[in-house]
């Protein structure tokens, strides 16, 4: 993979803003969209916008083709057997949320146990604190050591017969941290739990297998993977979404509608209730030919190499304390970090004016913060786009923000 020749499919990454390039240090947050993306939106809506599964003319059947090619497209790049396992929703957030409401509501009562992890998105935290409240179940949190790995020691005693269900992050979005997924579904499984894994920020960065994995359902977002916007995937094991009421009531879900009762339709369509998100959808898709085409595994390794460069150019900062294990291999392509006596939001700011976009804040981890004993950190973090230039220019413009804060103080 040549970086500087991929850039040019990223129209944003050749804008400049006051004479500079742009840095895009946030794909963590979202990632650009490369013009392959674009146009296969602009594709649709100009050639053959039309709605889907219901038109019988041309135009109509295209659609429904195209926005269906996806659905084995997003299969394929998942290792599922089964596209009826495939839900299209609006974001990960959506395919969580899915899960606590549909198998929750029928599965998770009084005195049961759900287990998380304290280093959670709100995502992946507030579906199962108002299902624990509504049902009468406790949630608990597998421990964590210092260094922002799980340690899973403990795991026995917190995996137990009580446990309903298991959720945990594939790759944390503060930390970098990439969990054992596979051993934890194992502990779960033992038990006869279910296991639930976020794969928001796994899945743009690493090569998954469902199968591999051992997680009965996977959530994960178009959009941080060079996807659209408004586009999510809930992968689910067939015989635990067969079993599963709705999530939504409306059309496209139902077979057959009486006055008082409805049939429900087939899965996956079962829970993809009114017209889909199609045009970004069949944009989606042109995300997945592209990282295809450049195949993960590359990707993660230039991943590798570009976390590797940022930690050693970041270690040379004085004062700069950097969050998450140590040990690239176990860790995304992210940085977090903080500067003694900066608030990371005026560190973002300075860095703003150099074009180098970053985010800081508490990233949707409110009880990770409180745990790292910190009210919000800088994050950068990279993607398939990102040069070894780029994290240069982060740390020039963190050591000019530094200089900036050392004239304030004085
Ligand atoms: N994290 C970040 O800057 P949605 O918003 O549904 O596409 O993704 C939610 C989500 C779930 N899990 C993890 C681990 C995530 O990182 C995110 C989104 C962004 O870190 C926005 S807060």
């Amino acid at each position: 993979m040549n970086v500087y020749h991929l850039l040019n499919d990223f129209p944003i990454l050749q804008r400049e803003i006051n004479g500079k390039r742009i840095v895009y240090l946030d794909s963590a947050a979202t990632s650009q969209k490369p013009r392959q993306v674009i146009q296969a939106l602009v594709d649709y809506y100009e050639g053959y916008n039309a709605n889907v599964h219901r038109a019988v003319y041309k135009i109509g059947e295209e659609a429904t083709q195209a926005y269906e090619g996806v659905r084995q497209k997003v299969a394929d790049f998942i290792g599922a057997k089964d596209t009826g396992s495939i839900i299209f929703t609006r974001n990960a957030t959506e395919a969580i949320n899915l899960v606590a409401y549909s198998w929750g509501r029928e599965n998770v009562g009084e005195g049961d146990e759900i287990v998380l992890t304290p280093m959670e998105h709100h995502s992946n935290l507030v579906p199962w604190q108002l299902l624990a409240a509504e049902r009468g179940a406790t949630l608990k949190f597998i421990e964590m050591n210092a260094d922002g790995t799980l340690d899973l020691g403990g795991l026995d005693s917190t995996i137990t017969e009580r446990t309903k269900l298991v959720s945990v992050t594939h790759m944390s979005n503060v930390l970098g941290t990439i969990n054992p997924i596979r051993q934890i579904a194992d502990a779960a499984h033992a038990v006869g739990a279910v296991m639930v894994t976020d794969a928001a920020q796994s899945a743009p960065h690493l090569a998954l297998d469902v199968e591999a994995l051992g997680a009965d359902f996977v959530a994960f977002s178009s959009h941080k993977m060079l996807g659209p916007t408004g586009v999510g995937v809930l992968y689910g094991r067939r015989d635990l979404l067969e079993a599963m009421p709705p999530f939504i009531g409306g059309g496209d879900m139902i077979k057959q509608v009486w006055l008082d009762r409805a049939k429900w339709n087939d899965l996956p369509w079962k829970f993809e209730a009114g017209t889909p998100n199609i045009a970004d959808v069949i944009g989606f898709g042109a995300a997945l030919d592209y990282l295809n085409g450049i195949g993960m595994e590359v990707v993660r390794r230039h991943e590798i190499e570009i976390t590797e460069y940022a930690l050693r150019k970041l270690r040379e900062v004085e004062g700069l304390t950097m969050y998450g294990p140590a040990n690239v291999e176990n860790r995304g392509g992210l940085v977090s970090f903080n500067i003694e006596d900066v608030h990371p939001h005026d560190l973002a700011t300075l860095l703003d004016r150099d074009n180098v976009c970053v985010r800081a804040g508490h990233h949707c981890c409110h009880p990770l913060m409180r745990m790292m004993e910190v009210s919000a950190t800088a994050r950068a973090s990279f993607y398939l786009y990102n040069t070894p230039e780029d994290v240069d220019a982060l740390a020039e413009s963190i050591l000019r923000a530094r200089e900036v804060f050392a004239r304030v103080a004085v």
